[in-house]
């Protein structure tokens, strides 16, 4: 039982989950293995660290490797996965590489993207990962792509406001049905046998600037249905805070900042919760066996008092500070 773990753990096991790349993470676990004193009592933590270890030492570093996986199972990261999806020239790449660390290729011509690309998008303190794709195809739609979108926490379906973005969302949304693939706000019509349903908010863009607001109207005159959407501009960068903050907002999650006893709180890399998330199910991502042994814990920030002795079931809010007791 990990009871008495030294701050240096909990700050080595900050910087681990702060790591992006493999090798990255490999060394940073190597640390925080280093950190953990050696006594009966962290016999379990210790295995299932180097557990960890070795399975981060099995992943395939780079594309040379031999391991055939689908291109498109692309492992998650951060706190949700959004998938970029839409016909061909939208913009889809250039609003990968507006709005996170990674650089796909953005060309004049339709078929530029052939794998998806996954990048990390900042949004205040978290950190959301968004996948670019390739364009939804009337002839051929990997199977792939199709898994995807169904396992995504949200999709973005781009259509370019200078185009001609009614016949693309409807051509999309109608190529996604005939896959089974739904929007939420169809499911109340359809019912459950009718296949997945998802999240889906419409991102209108090349809305470059203030002139565009005509063409934003017309477009959502035009539609016949209701859609959560947003007008931004990949290339003026227009609105994209907003569409940081929407998809924020769209994954329903919580931000949980953790302290060890005696220390200050960690308040650089949060936990990330869905709502309604108890204290429990925060000590579970810390790590099993403070799920195990979790007995009560201080919470400050919002429905609290500072410091109050809360139950495993309390519920948490978005930016409270936790310490976990074994
Ligand atoms: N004016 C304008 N052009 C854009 C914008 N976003 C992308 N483009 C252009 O549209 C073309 C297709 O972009 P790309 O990102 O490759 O589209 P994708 O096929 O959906 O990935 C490129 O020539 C981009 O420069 C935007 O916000 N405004
Ligand atoms: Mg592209």
């Amino acid at each position: 039982m990990p009871a008495n773990l030294p701050p240096d753990y909990f700050e080595a096991e900050k910087l681990f989950r702060e790591a992006e790349s493999t090798s990255e993470k490999i060394a940073r676990l190597e640390d925080l293995i280093r950190t953990v004193p050696k006594h009966k009592g962290t016999d379990r933590l210790r295995a299932d660290l180097r557990r960890k270890l070795a399975a981060l030492k099995r992943e395939p570093r780079s594309k040379g490797s031999t391991r055939r996986v689908s291109a498109f199972a692309i492992r998650r990261e951060g706190a949700g996965q959004v998938v970029l999806v839409g016909p061909p020239n939208v913009g889809k790449s250039a609003l990968l590489d507006a709005l996170t660390n990674a650089t796909p290729t953005v060309a004049d011509s339709p078929f530029t993207t052939w794998e998806p690309m996954p990048g990390m998008m900042a949004y205040e303190d978290v950190q959301i990962q968004l996948v670019d794709t390739p364009p939804l195809n009337t002839e051929y739609i990997d199977p792939g792509l199709l898994d995807l979108i169904r396992r995504a926490d949200l999709v973005l379906l781009v259509v370019d406001v200078q185009g001609d973005p009614v016949g693309q969302l409807d051509e999309s949304v109608t190529l996604l049905a005939e896959h089974r693939i739904h929007p939420e706000q169809r499911r109340d019509g359809l019912g459950p046998e009718a296949g997945t349903y998802i999240r889906i908010l419409v991102v209108a863009n090349k809305c470059d600037d203030e002139s565009c607001e005509e063409y934003f109207l017309l477009f959502t005159a035009l539609l016949e249905e209701d859609w959560p959407m947003l007008q931004v501009s990949a290339t003026t960068e227009r609105h994209l805070d907003l569409l940081r903050e929407q998809v924020f907002d769209d994954l329903g999650i919580i931000r949980v900042y953790s302290k060890a006893p005696g220390e200050p709180a960690d308040m650089v890399a949060p936990y990330t919760l869905s709502h309604g998330s108890t204290v429990a199910d925060m000590a579970a991502k810390v790590h099993r066996d403070f799920y195990d042994n979790l007995k009560t814990a201080k919470v400050w920030g919002a429905n609290v008092y500072d410091g109050q002795m809360v139950s495993r079931d309390h519920v948490l809010s978005d930016g409270d500070v936790v310490e976990l007791h074994a």
